[in-house]
């Protein structure tokens, strides 16, 4: 996966899930998607299950179930087009130092019995966009 390594408070930040190689049709793969947060809290950026569902939207090659963070490709025989998952940040007003989140692709894996690896993770720094001023 790649994606954002930061954005201003406020902007969005995306991540782009893809698969290299062509599965057959009918063959699966899964893979664990995570949000971790390092220095920033639930409150600094949207659910990032919620997210990922809403960037699958109506495509019936894709399924996430947000309780297990397991995401499911189905092939349709050719190849998967990307999912860009966009993780909306919190534009709050108060002044704080960058906040840090980590979002992680672990245990690729086929249950119908095609070789598939990968992993990663992307640590994504939020830059504060507020000040506090001394009159
Ligand atoms: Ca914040
Ligand atoms: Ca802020």
């Amino acid at each position: 996966m790649s994606g954002a390594s930061a954005v201003t408070e406020g902007a969005p930040a995306s991540y782009t899930v893809s698969l290299s190689g062509t599965l057959q049709a009918a063959q699966t793969a899964s893979a664990t998607l995570a949000l971790a947060n390092g220095s920033a809290a639930d409150a600094d950026h949207a659910a990032f299950a919620a997210a990922v569902t809403a960037a699958i939207n109506s495509r019936t090659d894709l399924a996430f179930d947000e309780g297990t963070g397991v995401l499911t490709f189905t092939s349709t025989g050719a190849a998967m087009p990307p999912l860009v998952i966009t993780l909306a940040t919190v534009n709050d007003t108060l002044v704080e130092a960058d906040e840090t989140f980590t979002v992680s692709l672990s245990d690729a894996a086929s249950p119908s019995g095609a070789t598939v690896a990968g992993s990663g993770s992307i640590t994504t720094t939020i830059h504060d966009n507020d000040t506090a001023t001394c009159p």
